[in-house]
């Protein structure tokens, strides 16, 4: 063992060996508990940053930590190398999406192993590859004959100059990135996956989630956005049809004063064709951005139809608006306007000059020429239902409206279907054939994947797929006759979907998973970003669903435990390539080592907290180490003997009283350390090491004092030979390399790998003896050592047989003899 911590030797000799023998390879195994660890894949941008060291780290850490205690651990990676960086950068720098990804790819699995992840490698899944989405493909083709994924007229963001769709990251100030042209709103059709139809389980399953934060729940249950309310027809004077609105407030309808509409709406539509004011409104509206946010905050505006709508319970006549607030896909696009107690219709009844009938108490004066009053409360001027409140009213209005057969309750979702469509290239081709006489023909399976052209030729921001006759061009697989493929590729969420389970049945090539994949799955820990809180997590759970109705899975949820990893900042604010904050891990790997890296990242915030950059924490963790490596250095054959020689048995009660005290409180780190990482709470895992080298340096002071008694020095050895175990098993997580090396260069059994963790020894938490502080007359004079929970009579007795009492109190009265237990006796003396 070298005096010098070499951590580059040490690093680099353990990860070339680590990737010969594959230590890391998981391997089914019915005999031992499982424990998939698994960390969201990244996109191969080409670079590792800071952030994803901080993620991967500690996945690395609760991976690690599992393999010791015993479980049979999987923890594989992968790239989510679809996606738009990989056309842009082909745009610019004329580079194959492909070759800019692959060599992306080789890079960054390089920086992975020089971090020591403790990863299986042989279950790589690069999502661009075709043996992993020929199985989306044939997934996506049962979804179709199921009637799971539809083909719809959809808006995306049109570029006229470049005469392609954007993707919304290309639309900058609504305007196109590369053209600088405004992006116009266009209607084309594209595929979707019923997700609604999961709606009412995706919100359920989030209550079995406990192992989740609150936070991201809420988020989903939002997302999802159940409501109940009343569907209520109204009859329209002139027509035949009725006009249907929801309402998730029936209790305020004896204050409807007017109905707005889409102006999308097929009645405001109709309308037009006689009002070319209208007609030029719903022109107008044609641009506008439909996300609630907006939609709250825009000016209120809209144009009168002329139609009436008749109240169904007054039977009164109130005017029908085309307006700019409703939007046509959330409910039925119109909405009975009760402007006392919405603010959106209460600001366009102030525009238009409506009336504002307050229908419900509140509880302090309100003027309702300011704002809406939008609490709940007693129903007032709404005839036969005065004075009931909320939950009866609800009930009232609605059974009325449903026994005229004007209405019906109904539930409402937030959540649209999934739009997975995307008129890019760089994605997996959506199996799809277009044949004038047999219609739309899901690609058979023999014939699948089809696999997107990598040899491409990028003219613009266009996909090279649309201008592929030799991709496109192809014999209906049904009729035979010539007919045309998809040319829309699938939205990359949708390959991150389901790579968990693929992970378990990695080169599986006769299906999509195998009975592998009911083994490892759910996932016990996923470890990512906050940002993935909704759209990636929750497409996740539903194609776990959807996998488990295929029969592929047998768990109803994909993700047992999820952790949310805080940001990475410096001085404050968030590390990012434009404001040049950045920190590259390549420079701090070369001068400190990845352990240091892994410790520092580990060490300063808890996982969930963001973590502010430091350089000299990281040059601490460094000391650190160099101090760990120090300690085994110096006693490096006082170890290695205990190990070679036969187990010897210490009576530990039998020891010193000061010996049994520093091997308490050794299992004292232990357990407050055990209990930590169980929570994830690693930064005080890490702290306890810390301690515990602390701890190592009294335990060989008390070694140097008891040098003489040979009994005394052999437990007292045996107890630093104890400790320095614990610490590096407790680094282990963290640093790998280093306590790699020093368990297996002082000669500890096996290697550090596949030893186990450290259990607490009951018994030397329960101390048999306690020591006392010893005053007289309120001044420290000593401290004696009693029985524990000895009574004062005991103690008093202990107290006097002192020689340093017996000397002090010579010639004098004991006054009084105070005894607090557990703490100290005063003795009150006299002259
Ligand atoms: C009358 C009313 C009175 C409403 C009141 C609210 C408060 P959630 O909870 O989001 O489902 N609404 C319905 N469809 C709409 C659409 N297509 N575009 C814009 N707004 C629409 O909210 C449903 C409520 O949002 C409905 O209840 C309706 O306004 C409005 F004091 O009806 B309410
Ligand atoms: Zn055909």
């Amino acid at each position: 063992m070298q005096e010098q911590y070499l951590f580059k030797e040490i690093e680099e000799t353990a990860q070339k060996q680590w990737d010969e023998t594959q230590l890391y390879k998981a391997s089914e195994d019915l005999s031992k508990e499982k424990l998939y660890c698994l960390a969201m894949f990244p996109y191969p941008s080409g670079y590792l940053h800071v952030g994803h060291v901080r993620n991967y780290t500690i996945a690395d850490v609760i991976a690690r930590y599992h393999r010791l205690k015993g479980k049979n651990v999987l923890q594989p990676m992968g790239w989510d190398a679809f996606g738009l960086p990989a056309e842009n950068a082909a745009i610019k720098h004329n580079v194959a999406p492909a070759e800019w990804t692959y060599k992306n790819i080789d890079h960054m699995r390089t920086q992975f192993k020089r971090l020591g992840m403790a990863f299986d490698w042989s279950r790589e899944i690069a999502t661009c590859t075709p043996e992993y989405y020929k199985w989306e493909q044939w997934l996506f083709t049962r979804l179709f004959k199921k009637g799971l994924a539809y083909k719809k007229n959809s808006v995306v963001n049109w570029d006229p100059v470049d005469n392609t769709v954007l993707a919304n990251e290309q639309v900058v100030d609504g305007r196109g990135w590369r053209s600088g042209a405004l992006v116009e709103r266009r209607e084309i059709p594209q595929w979707f996956i019923k997700i609604t139809d999961y709606a009412d389980e995706l919100l359920d399953g989030l209550d079995t989630l406990t192992g989740w934060p609150d936070q991201v729940k809420t988020m989903q249950r939002n997302w999802i956005g159940r409501s109940e309310g009343l569907q209520i027809r109204f009859a329209v004077t002139g027509h035949t049809e009725t006009l249907e609105v929801y309402t998730t407030r029936p209790d305020t309808l004896m204050g409807a004063t007017y109905v707005a509409i889409a102006p999308q709406h097929p009645l405001a539509i109709a309308a037009s064709k006689k009002l070319p004011e209208l007609a030029q409104f719903i022109e107008e509206c044609r641009n506008i951005e439909v996300a609630e946010a907006v939609i709250a905050t825009i000016e209120k505006r809209g144009v009168n139809t002329g139609l009436t709508a008749i109240h169904p319970i007054t039977g009164e006549k109130l005017p029908i608006f085309a307006a700019n607030f409703v939007v046509m896909d959330y409910g039925t696009g119109a909405v009975m306007s009760v402007p006392a107690h919405d603010q959106r219709d209460f600001e366009f009844a102030q525009c238009y000059k409506l009336p504002i009938k307050p229908v419900i108490q509140s509880k302090e004066t309100w003027d309702y020429s300011k704002a809406a009053m939008t609490e709940r409360g007693a129903l007032i001027n709404s005839a036969a239902f005065d004075g009931l409140d909320y939950t009866k009213a609800f009930d009232a209005i609605c059974t009325v409206l449903e026994k005229k057969k004007a209405g019906e309750r109904k539930i409402n979702y937030r959540l649209r279907d999934w739009g997975v469509s995307r008129q890019r290239y760089w994605g997996a081709p959506i199996p799809i054939i277009y044949c004038d006489d047999c219609g739309t023909v899901p690609v058979p399976d023999k014939d699948l994947p089809v696999v997107l052209p990598e040899q491409i030729e990028f003219a613009g921001p266009q996909s090279p797929l649309k201008n592929m006759p030799e991709f496109y061009n192809i014999a209906c697989p049904t009729c035979g006759k010539p007919s045309k493929r998809e040319t829309d590729t699938f939205d990359t969420f949708v390959e991150s979907s389901w790579y968990y389970a693929r992970f378990a049945s990695k080169e599986q090539k006769n299906n999509i998973l195998d009975d592998r994949a009911k083994y490892w799955t759910p996932v016990d820990y996923y470890i990512g970003g906050i940002e993935h809180a909704v759209m990636h997590l929750l497409y996740a759970r539903f194609f776990h669903k959807l996998l488990r109705d295929e029969g592929f899975l047998n768990s109803d949820e994909p993700f047992t435990n999820l952790l949310t990893q805080g940001m990475v900042l410096k001085d404050g604010t968030k590390m990012s390539k434009s404001k040049g904050n950045t920190i590259d891990p390549q420079t701090l790997i070369e001068q400190y080592g990845a352990d240091t890296l892994r410790l520092f990242i580990i060490f300063t915030s808890p996982p969930e907290q963001s973590l502010e950059w430091s350089d000299s924490g990281v040059d601490g963790a460094h000391r650190y180490l160099k101090r760990v490596w120090q300690f085994c250095y110096q006693h490096q054959e006082m170890i290695r003997e205990i190990n070679f020689a036969e187990r010897t048995h210490i009576q530990w009660k039998e020891q010193p009283y000061a010996l049994q005290l520093l091997r308490r409180d050794m299992m004292l780190i232990m357990q407050q350390a055990n209990f930590d990482i169980e929570r994830l709470q690693l930064n005080t895992v890490v702290s306890a090491c810390m301690k515990l080298l602390n701890l190592l340096g009294d335990i060989d002071a008390y070694n140097n004092s008891v040098k003489e008694n040979v009994d005394q020095y052999t437990a007292g050895v045996h107890l630093l030979h104890k400790g320095v175990s614990v610490l590096l098993r407790f680094l282990y997580p963290m640093t790998p390399h280093l306590t790699e090396y020093l368990w297996a260069n002082l000669k500890f059994s096996g290697t550090i790998h596949k030893t186990h963790w450290p259990k607490v020894t009951a018994d030397a938490l329960v101390m048999d003896s306690q020591e006392l502080v010893v005053q007289v007359n309120g001044k420290l004079k000593g401290k004696i050592v009693v029985p524990t929970n000895s009574n004062e009579e005991t103690v008093k007795s202990i107290a006097l047989k002192q020689d340093s009492i017996i000397k002090i109190l010579s010639g004098k009265a004991l006054k009084k003899f105070i005894f607090v237990p557990g703490k100290l006796v005063n003795l009150v003396i006299g002259d």
